[in-house]
């Protein structure tokens, strides 16, 4: 069925739990609209559980981060995808145990899928329909600063910062709206532009920081020190993650960065699960992709020496 606005506030209203995904390689767009849609779900509905689930994007991970969820919580649920054309593109294929299923997008060419269909090309980005949804029923939603940033920051992915012919009349009132909250556009705009696919920045502190145990397992350290050395705050050094599995060959890649007293762990893998160790440091997430907050530099050489130990049995 193809939806309107009101028949996504209905959908929303009558069920406990919400379930937002998107497509899988995500950009601005899609990471953007989940984040923006769970925080404003989050500020106006307090009694409704809200998630935001799919695969990491640590590059995009300043915007927001990813709930892991078991999959008794699809039931009963409103699953939402935004931004995906095609089904199979739709990343954790658990949006089919939800109740309900809801399309957002705003590609032309998709494919027909849920029991709501909400696709207009004549928008932008997803982050602008919502945006329009949004401010279209301002006494059932209620904008947080970090939503409003992220719905910045996914219309200026979509439209190339306004200047690829996609921002029409709407896109710019809307825009306009958004800028009520006092968030900075001039943070945005570096991190976008820090976070895109360059890689090959980081490949000289791959090459002389990085270690490779002979277990094959290749970490990284970045202390405080490091980060300022590099004038970078811990979200915008995440991506070195992807620069250290592009650059040094190994099983098992691990990324360590200190932040506010503690150290951020990012681990990924070619074939063996790294998850269990993640969860042994209070941390968690997908079979060859997890992640933990350590309290301490010991617990980081801990987590190598675990790594090590599976990789020989
Ligand atoms: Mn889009």
């Amino acid at each position: 069925m193809n939806c309107i606005k009101s028949d996504i506030l209905q959908a929303i209203a009558t069920h406990p739990t919400i379930i937002i995904h998107r497509h899988i390689h995500p950009d601005f767009d899609a990471v953007c609209s989940q984040i923006a849609l769970k925080k404003t779900l989050q500020q106006s509905f307090p009694e409704k559980n809200i998630f935001a689930v799919g695969c990491d994007a640590e590059n995009l991970e300043w915007i927001g981060s990813m709930d892991v969820i078991q999959d008794h919580e699809y039931r009963d649920a409103l699953v939402i995808v935004c931004d995906t054309a095609e089904m199979k593109r739709i990343s954790d294929q658990r949006f089919q145990l939800g109740a309900t299923l809801v399309k957002i997008d705003h590609h032309s060419d998709g494919e027909n899928y849920g029991d709501l269909t909400c696709v207009d090309p004549s928008y932008s980005s997803v982050c602008e329909m919502l945006a329009d949804l949004f401010f279209s029923y301002p006494e059932s939603f209620n904008l947080t600063i970090e939503a409003a940033a992220a719905l910045y920051a996914g219309i200026m992915g979509d439209t190339g910062m306004l200047k690829n012919g996609m921002a029409g009349e709407r896109t710019m009132r809307v825009v306009s709206q958004i800028k009520k909250f006092s968030f900075k556009p001039e943070r945005i705009h570096r991190l976008m532009k820090k976070n895109g696919t360059d890689l090959s920045k980081w490949k000289q502190l791959v090459a002389y920081r990085a270690q490779v145990t002979e277990q094959g397992i290749a970490s990284l350290r970045v202390t405080k020190e490091m980060l300022e050395n590099l004038g970078l705050d811990s979200y915008e050094a995440a991506p070195l993650i992807h620069a250290l599995v592009a650059y040094k060959p190994a099983r098992i890649w691990v990324l360590f960065i200190e932040e506010d007293g503690k150290i951020r762990v990012r681990i990924r893998s070619k074939t063996a699960p790294v998850n269990e160790i993640a969860k042994k440091f209070g941390g968690g997430g997908h079979k060859l992709a997890a992640g933990a907050l350590l309290s301490s530099w010991e617990e980081a050489d801990q987590v190598v020496e675990d790594l090590g130990e599976k990789r020989m049995r």
